[in-house]
């Protein structure tokens, strides 16, 4: 394999107790998602003695150490352990195991990324990890020269979103309120043109899960503080809509803004979160009968289950009960055609446009 180009991998999650030979000599590159003592039998120290002259090591760091269950005078001998088996820190590449914040507790995420900074050499020399803030993308976002001068007044609120200050950014929005700016221009010039920079740095391998998430934790806080604003006065009830992002999709920030308008124009909303199963929407709108079902998906990987979704509501004798409109970033006017959607939004305004002239034509029902 090695000869064709190609390297292998193997999982190593789990107890390898009885594996630790068989593995070093099986001619495998790379032992991935190790996840060592206190979770498992074997020590990371054990590991790294038996397999790193073979194999490179991914992992290490067990979950259960970045949970509160874990005290934090053990989640540093943990880390002390850790950085005097491995060093000098050839063929390892460290990663945190299963848990993501909010579980994971974010400043101890902050202390791992510091101690490789400062004790690692791989995957990234010592001092060479480049923060969100400091990327020229993040200096100067397309959507902000747009908005005007490079120093505009959603500076602020956007080197808040790349930094994760998810407290300081409710008082920098309160400040842009009370100075009269429109709710919705701190939305896209602010909050949407960080997360966009965000979103690209992720894509091009310069942000990581970590960091997007502390984005989009200071995000939502902000997101919270505009949506009385954004929402216009609740006017009559217009109808009910049902709304959810579907099955193996964990993006919310978009379907909350959705959620909010809906509801700011009068409709009766349900939200069913994310990731929601399309069992779960089915007996929903048996249950609710919204007249409008909602779906987002954030994911190429999640948005064909959009079309599972509609099948599966078909197959129950559901599908002419309500209107289907669909959104999200992947989601298109021909996507939404192609799997028999009553309707694509672009954004959160053209989803209540949207839901509005559905119910209007047709209270609900298809027929
Ligand atoms: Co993820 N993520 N993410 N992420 N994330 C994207 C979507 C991605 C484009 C980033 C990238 O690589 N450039 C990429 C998808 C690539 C693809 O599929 N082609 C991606 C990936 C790969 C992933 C993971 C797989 C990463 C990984 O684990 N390796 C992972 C998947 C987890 C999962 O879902 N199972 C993942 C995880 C995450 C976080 C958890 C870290 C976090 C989500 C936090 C949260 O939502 N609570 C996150 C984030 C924040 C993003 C980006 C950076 C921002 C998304 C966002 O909130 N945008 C995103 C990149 C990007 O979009 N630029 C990215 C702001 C929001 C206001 O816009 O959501 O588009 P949006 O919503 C808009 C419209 O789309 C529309 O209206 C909204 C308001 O105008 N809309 C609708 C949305 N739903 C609608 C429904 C409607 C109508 C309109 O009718 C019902």
């Amino acid at each position: 394999m090695q000869g064709a180009g190609k390297l292998l991998l193997c999982h190593t999650d789990g107890e390898n107790r009885g594996l630790m030979d068989l593995i070093r000599d099986s001619g495998m590159h790379v032992a991935e998602s190790i996840c060592p003592a206190p979770m498992t039998r074997v020590t990371f120290a054990e590991y790294y003695r038996h397999w790193s002259p073979r194999l490179t090591l991914y992992g290490g760091i067990p979950s259960t150490v970045v949970l509160a269950e874990t005290s934090e005078a053990d989640f540093e001998a943990y880390l002390d352990g850790f950085f005097r088996a491995v060093a000098p820190g050839n063929r390892l590449v460290v990663g945190v195991a299963d848990e993501v914040p909010p579980n994971a507790i974010f400043s101890r995420l902050q202390r791992i990324g510091e101690r490789i900074a400062r004790e690692g050499a791989l995957p990234l020399k010592a001092g060479a990890a480049r923060t969100l803030e400091t990327l020229p993308a993040a200096r100067a976002p397309a959507a902000a020269q747009a908005a005007g001068a490079a120093d505009d007044a959603f500076a602020q609120v956007r080197q808040d979103v790349f930094k994760g200050r998810h407290v300081d950014i409710r008082a920098h929005v309160q400040e842009l309120l009370d100075r009269g700016t429109r709710a919705a221009d701190i939305l896209e010039h602010g909050l949407i043109a960080a997360i966009s920079v965000v979103g690209n740095r992720m894509a091009a391998g310069e942000a990581f899960i970590p960091e997007v998430l502390l984005a989009a934790r200071a995000m939502t806080a902000a997101v919270k503080m505009l949506e009385p604003h954004l929402a216009a006065s609740g006017e009559q009830q217009r109808g009910k809509v049902l709304v959810g992002t579907v099955r193996g999709d964990m993006h919310d920030i978009g379907k909350n803004l959705v959620v909010t308008m809906l509801r700011g124009v009068g409709f009766e909303v349900r939200d069913l979160g994310v990731s929601v199963a399309r069992e779960r929407f089915c007996e929903e709108v048996a249950a609710f009968a919204p007249d409008v079902l909602g779906l987002s998906a954030l994911l190429t990987t999640t948005m064909v289950e959009m079309g599972e979704i509609i099948k599966a509501l078909e197959a129950n004798g559901l599908r002419d009960r309500c209107r289907v409109i669909v959104g999200g970033a992947p989601v298109s006017e021909q996507f939404a055609a192609k799997i028999g959607a009553d309707g694509y939004g672009a954004n959160a305004v053209e989803a209540v446009r949207l839901a509005k002239r559905l119910v209007a034509e047709g209270a609900g029902a298809r027929h």
